[in-house]
């Protein structure tokens, strides 16, 4: 069997120049894992560039060497490309042609449905987060530090929803209780990521959810925004934190028309439904209990036919 760490480490020291990337649409997990891969080769003494499609929310800044991070680059030519949490090459938007130019690609990952697109896959979707998989590939090296510390933490503790998902284990406790050793505190961690609405974002908040709708069974609620902005920090995981508080529901969903005929559709549920597979009928992707797609076309034709295929999906598991 393929020992994909130990490939990994050879492929680190065997070579001079890193390209670091990950996802568009930026969060914890990405910026976590590329910030903590960068802390590492940096302290290999590598050469290390992270190029990115999309500008880092600020909410995220507070991770170390985030200034770093560049969404133009000169320079195309790396040895290799490291590639973080993400299903697919595409997903890394316009960072995609430079992947092709690297002798080789290194794709780490725990999407469900990863693609398998690089030379090394090391891939693990029953890992929590790329954070929780990268802590392997650190703690194998022997190299953690506070700083990398805190970017791991961070990364996992995003992608577990504040350890609430099902996707929290023991490893995953285990690995948080190891990286306070190093100085980590999840108070500032949950104040930079969390605390940071203005009133006029919690009235928008307070209208949404008071427009909630839900099929006949309850067992499937919804919301539509009409002219959805993106944010400095992630106001979807603040309405789906609320939604949440729900008892009986199943799965939530968010239609967010972001652009002219393009409807953003974000998917949560409780562990009965696997909303992975409802988003990939629709041309996307993600986790079992979390994922999206985006629809072309209008609003309440694609409220119609979303939820008309989740509550098909649904009753079938009745
Ligand atoms: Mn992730």
């Amino acid at each position: 069997m393929r020992n994909l760490l130990k490939e990994i480490i050879e492929k680190i020291k065997n070579s001079k120049s890193f390209l670091i990337t990950a996802h568009v649409s930026l969060e914890g997990d990405a910026l976590g894992s590329e910030l903590a891969t960068y802390a590492l080769l940096r302290k290999l003494k590598k050469r290390v560039v992270i190029y990115n499609n999309d500008h880092t929310p600020p909410i995220y800044k507070f991770l170390p060497h985030s200034g770093v991070i560049k969404n133009v680059l000169k320079e195309d030519k790396f040895d290799v490309a490291i590639v973080l949490d993400c299903s697919d090459s595409s997903r890394t938007g316009r960072v995609k042609d430079y992947l092709a130019r690297a002798k080789c690609i290194i794709n780490i990952d725990h999407h469900i449905s990863n693609t398998f697109f690089g030379d090394i896959n090391l891939v693990d979707s029953k890992a929590s987060s790329a954070c929780q998989i990268l802590y392997r590939l650190c703690d194998k090296i022997e190299i953690m530090d506070k700083n990398i510390a805190l970017c791991l933490y961070t990364g996992i503790f995003t992608d577990t929803g504040n350890f609430t998902y099902t996707n929290t284990t023991k490893e995953t406790h285990r690995i948080v209780a190891n990286l306070m050793h190093y100085g980590v505190s999840p108070r500032l961690i949950y104040e930079n990521v969390h605390s940071l609405c203005e009133d006029k974002d919690l009235k928008l908040i307070g209208k949404i959810i008071s427009h909630l709708k839900f099929d006949a069974s309850r067992r499937i609620c919804w919301a539509i925004i009409n002219k959805w902005k993106d944010k400095d920090y992630d106001l979807t995981e603040v309405i789906f934190s609320i939604m949440r508080l729900l008892k009986n529901v199943e799965v939530l969903i968010l239609f967010k028309k972001v652009d002219k005929n393009k409807i953003r559709v974000n998917f949560r549920s409780r562990p009965t439904v696997d909303v992975n597979r409802i988003a990939q009928f629709f041309g996307g992707g993600g986790h079992k209990s979390a994922s999206g797609t985006t629809i072309e076309g209008e609003l309440a034709q694609a409220e119609r036919k979303v939820i008309s295929f989740v509550k098909r999906y649904t009753n079938k598991l009745k």
